[in-house]
């Protein structure tokens, strides 16, 4: 895919006209979320100006070692006189803007909607969507590259952790040339790859342990081996003291099982309610499948909620994945 690389013009010269922004990104967030808000907060405060982060959620504790991290305001409305105080609002990561979580008051303020997802709606007053970029941060790097603003060794590893988180540490059909390059930048520029990799994967609680054993019990391969799925009831969250934010990377499990094409984790957000997470190889597009339930996401990596008992959301799910692959 031949995308000009560079921000478009108008959204360079909004950033640069704008005094106090409101960096957001989507609910539930993940490294590429939390990543590039914290990143290009950074790069904001650089260049002078007043950047707050906020996110509808808590993003999971892995990420709290980032710098700023602590300053990132969640809960249901954006914090500091909002949406009067603002000149500017930044959506990261948000096909569509109540991805956020939070729909009409932010379009009081001018959106700038940077994402690289291939069905984004382009509801900004400029949209800069690529999805060549293999994660957001790379983008709010090439952005902090046109603002002359300096990418300090904090930002790099913001930026990093997004890159990293979003490619699957490099391994995904998403680490493409221009991926390792972009690490490279980063690294050259302070990031530390042994620190972020500590930071997420040798820091769990004993509760992400025992959520995992919980959710393993659990596992059901479907589809001639091809489908493989998992599940979190709200009464395996309380049995081992978890909380949501002790999921993340609990999906991978069953991907790693030979054979297996395309996985899913339900997990119940609240009573009845679940949340799905899809991921599949290759050219299996799970996207299809999110996207029919109301979801969103990447070809490899979507999702979507259902309301409805955890047998027949599984049976639900198990159905879709493998009429994909007939
Ligand atoms: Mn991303």
């Amino acid at each position: 895919m031949t995308t000009d690389p560079n921000p478009p013009q108008e959204l360079v010269a909004k950033i640069r006209a704008a005094e106090r922004v409101l960096i957001t990104s989507h609910v539930n967030p993940d490294g590429d979320a939390v990543g590039s808000s914290l990143g290009l907060a950074r790069v904001l405060r650089r260049l002078g100006k007043s950047a707050t982060v906020w996110l509808r959620d808590t993003p999971p504790a892995a990420f709290s070692e980032l710098r700023g991290a602590s300053r990132i305001h969640t809960g249901e409305s954006p914090p500091n006189g909002f949406p009067d105080e603002y000149n500017l609002a930044v959506t990261l990561e948000c096909p569509s803007i109540d991805r956020c979580g939070l729909e009409t008051p932010l379009e009081a303020l001018p959106v700038l909607n940077i994402d690289h997802h291939l069905g984004n709606e382009h509801y900004g007053v400029v949209n800069w969507v690529d999805p060549s970029a293999p994660a957001v941060g790379e983008l709010v790097l090439r952005l902090a590259d046109k603002l002359h603003a300096e990418v300090d060794p904090d930002t790099a590893t913001c930026l990093f952790l997004a890159l990293a988180t979003d490619t699957g540490w490099f391994r995904f059909a998403n680490a493409t040339p221009d991926a390792f390059k972009t690490a490279a930048v980063l690294v050259g520029r302070g990031a530390k790859p042994e620190q972020v990799s500590e930071w997420l994967y040798e820091q769990q609680s004993p509760a992400a342990l025992r959520l995992l054993s919980e959710m393993l019990p659990t596992l059901e391969i479907a589809g001639d081996g091809a489908v493989a799925t998992t599940v979190l009831t709200q009464e395996m969250f309380d049995n081992a003291g978890a909380e949501q934010q002790h999921t993340e990377g609990l999906i991978d499990h069953a991907r790693s099982i030979a054979g297996v094409q395309t996985v899913a984790l339900l997990r119940e957000r609240e009573p009845g309610v679940f949340k799905v997470s899809l991921r599949s190889r290759g050219e299996i597009d799970v996207q299809s499948v999110a996207l029919k339930y109301g979801g969103g996401g990447h070809k490899n990596a979507a999702g979507f909620a259902v309301e409805m008992p955890a047998a027949e959301a599984r049976a639900l799910v198990v159905r879709e994945l493998s009429a994909l692959l007939s």
